[in-house]
């Protein structure tokens, strides 16, 4: 069993540096990606090598990436799939190579993450994500000027509309089969490299503007461990984006699927209504999760993974990547590595995060 206490670092441009990562006590290593490289496209050992290196130089391991996505010819089942899928495998490879463990990934169509709001003001000054219902339902992805955290930036409007118009016609089974063959193709590579793969579920868990989504709950980790049962068939347990779904109920997930558990994003959010939530801070007196149970089910399931603070408010002036500063994230590792010791010592398991 081990928590391991790691912090997202965004590269060399992130505001928040590996110094700063280093001075929050309880840090082990750093989640990070190579960005320089066209998505489906293979990473270079150097680019690897060097975000190795430099974390390495401050005394965090790197051996968490998050993500290597998965091109869109992929979750389409496209003509270029097959060829995608082998460049996928290789930088499963050569991940492995430069000492990676856990591979975090999404089968998200199109949108990554969505909210309505970037910085909704909370009732104490600081400002953080946001999702309101009506708000979404009444975006139209081809008109409003969007920009959202989980959007690639490099759709034209034009090059948009056409992917979403070839989604039109891949409904939610038909997701799942393109997700079977990416799995089938890809976790036995993934265990012979000695990498854990970890989807990560839609976030919110709910299709939006009509694309499917699959990855939304306890019945999807089911359907997912029988197409590919191994260990390396994994999940990042984001409780953030699970925890918006009322009839999730997390601990009783994670006690029933800890073993497949090899990331999980520790996270509060608020349920302020109907498919509406604020993401608070991390504390459970905060918000709609209760931390102190999740912390407890991963105990129960014999945990052995990765642990990151997630999404923090922008608090104390900071600004930057939305959901992405130092400061509240900082506070969040802190109060994670204080319930992980609590937990730990009242069952006499407690196995340090450093
Ligand atoms: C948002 C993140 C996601 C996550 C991807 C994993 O903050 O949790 O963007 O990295 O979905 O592929």
């Amino acid at each position: 069993m081990a928590f391991k206490m790691t912090f997202r670092w965004y590269g060399e441009d992130d505001k928040t540096t590996l110094d700063a990562i280093r001075q929050i006590p309880c840090m082990t290593g750093i989640v990070s990606a190579v960005y320089d490289t066209p998505v489906g496209e293979v990473w270079s050992e150097e680019s690897i090598g060097r975000i190795k290196k430099l974390a390495e130089a401050k005394g965090l391991a790197f051996e968490v990436v998050e993500s290597v996505p998965v091109h869109e010819e992929i979750k389409l089942g496209g003509p270029d799939a097959e060829r995608l899928i082998d460049n996928y495998k290789e930088n499963v490879r050569r991940l492995g190579k430069a000492g990676v463990k856990c591979i975090c990934y999404n089968f998200m169509p199109v949108f990554d993450w969505l909210r309505s709001d970037l910085s909704k003001q909370l009732a104490d000054g600081s400002n953080a994500l946001a999702y309101d219902r009506d708000t979404v339902l009444s975006l139209d992805p081809l008109k409003s000027e969007l920009s959202l955290p989980g959007w690639d930036e490099s759709y034209t409007k034009d090059g948009l509309k056409e992917l979403l118009g070839r989604y039109a016609g891949v409904d939610e089974e038909k997701l799942w089969a393109n997700f079977a063959t990416f799995l089938k193709e890809v976790v036995p590579v993934a265990e012979e490299c000695g990498v854990r793969m970890a989807i990560h579920p839609d976030d919110p868990p709910w299709g939006i503007f009509g694309l499917p989504r699959i990855i939304t709950g306890a019945a999807s980790f089911e359907r997912m461990f029988s197409i590919v049962d191994s260990p390396a068939n994994g999940v990042t347990f984001c409780t953030g984006s699970l925890g918006v779904d009322p009839a999730n109920d997390l601990p009783a997930m994670i006690r029933k699927c800890g073993d497949r558990i090899a990331f999980a994003h520790l996270r509060n959010v608020k349920i302020t209504g109907d498919r509406c939530f604020e993401e608070s801070g991390h504390i459970s007196d905060r918000g709609s999760l209760d931390m102190y149970e999740i912390v407890s089910a991963l105990y129960d399931a014999k945990f052995d993974g990765y642990v990151r603070p997630d999404h923090g408010r922008m608090i104390w002036g900071e600004t930057g990547r939305a959901g992405y500063g130092l400061y509240d994230r900082a506070l969040g590792a802190m109060y994670l590595d204080g319930i992980i010791e609590a937990v730990g010592k009242a069952r006499g398991e407690y196995v340090k995060t450093v």
